[in-house]
């Protein structure tokens, strides 16, 4: 024990101490808290010691001794709180994985459909979303007033033109840009058009106010119905394989005729997925092809009802809730 009455005593014993601190583990802390603070502990000895100094050494010695028990205790507090966080962590536990991103359903199937109808020679073109009045109808067979239109019931812009009309809307369908792919190339033509459309629509298991659509057109010398079909049959097999159930139905769209539409089984009914046709001979001459050289056919795919159909979902509205149930599926 180092001579009580000396201040030298607690400044090396402080030294000791505090090294000794700093290199203990977690399990030697105690044993150190014994050994410097515990009843029988150095610093406690010390002060014990208090009583044989002469009187006047008492007060100064007693004041630093006990400044130092403070100090240590401060210490081991303060080493304690990282030693315990360390202490928790188990290098034998698995690791957690962390949470990554992914491509929403809807893009993964745009990207399959775009890829079936790659591999048979179509190119990918995008549109606009806000549309003007004129492709999304006019345009294709469907003049101002004419009943058809109400065949889509439209989202318009809130912008009215000096005549007092409104033109400009949220697309109703991928079909405008079969008139403006024409207009700006000459045939042969052949494209796919994926991207978002809007309904002012009541929504249900199978129907949402904004959805996506592939449009496709080919346009080129001798393209007939037969090649519509064959073109359609080729992408069911490849997108449902081939023992899905495919059901064609005479159909009515403005902008083509003879008209069709695809449904395939889902839960022993049928579920309509798109609507086809041999492009109209006035939509061709409206874009300034020559209905008597050119022939082709459109169609446009709804590409929801197509994950629907192959993922089993049972709601439309979850493409657009952003529920991770929901989207960690895929
Ligand atoms: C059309 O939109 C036509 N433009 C399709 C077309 C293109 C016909 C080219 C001829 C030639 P329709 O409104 O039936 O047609 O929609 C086509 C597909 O989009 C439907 O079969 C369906 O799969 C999907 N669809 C339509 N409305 C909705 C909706 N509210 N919610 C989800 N999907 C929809």
């Amino acid at each position: 024990m180092a001579n009580p009455s000396s201040t030298e005593s607690l400044e090396s014993l402080r030294g000791r101490a505090l090294v000794e601190l700093r290199s203990a583990s977690a399990e030697e802390l105690d044993a150190w808290r014994s050994k410097y603070l515990g009843r029988r502990g150095a610093v406690t000895q010390l002060l014990r010691g208090i009583a044989e100094m002469p009187v006047e050494e008492r007060r100064r010695f007693g004041a630093a001794a006990n400044l130092l028990r403070e100090e240590m205790e401060v210490a081991l507090a303060n080493r304690q709180a990282p030693v315990a966080g360390r202490a928790r962590i188990d290098v034998s536990l698995p690791g957690r994985r962390p949470q990554t991103g992914r491509l929403h359903p809807t893009t993964w199937t745009i990207r399959d459909i775009t890829a079936a109808f790659g591999a048979m020679g179509f190119q990918v073109v995008e549109g606009p979303e806000v549309e003007y009045d004129h492709y999304n109808f006019t345009a294709l067979n469907i003049p101002q007033d004419h009943p058809a239109r109400d065949m889509w019931d439209t989202l318009w812009i809130d912008r009215i033109d000096a005549d007092g009309k409104r033109r400009v809307l949220l697309r109703t369908h991928t079909s405008p840009m079969q008139a403006r792919v024409m207009e700006t190339s000459r045939p042969p033509v052949r494209v796919v058009v994926p991207g978002r459309c809007y309904r002012y629509e009541a929504t249900d298991a199978t129907h949402e106010w904004h959805f996506h659509q592939v449009e496709g057109l080919a346009v080129a010398e001798g393209i007939t119905f037969a090649d519509l079909k064959g073109t359609l049959y080729e992408f069911a097999r490849r997108i449902f394989g081939s023992d899905r159930k495919v059901r064609f139905r005479c159909d009515y769209f403005p902008f083509v005729e003879p008209g069709v539409d695809m449904a395939i089984d889902w839960k022993g009914q049928w579920l309509e997925i798109m609507g086809a046709g041999m492009v109209h001979p006035r939509v061709l001459a409206g874009v300034g092809y020559d209905p008597e050289k050119y022939t082709g056919f459109a169609f446009g795919i709804g590409v929801e009802r197509v994950a629907i159909l192959r993922h089993g979902i049972d709601d439309i509205r979850q493409f657009a809730a952003n529920d991770l149930r929901f989207l960690s599926q895929f």
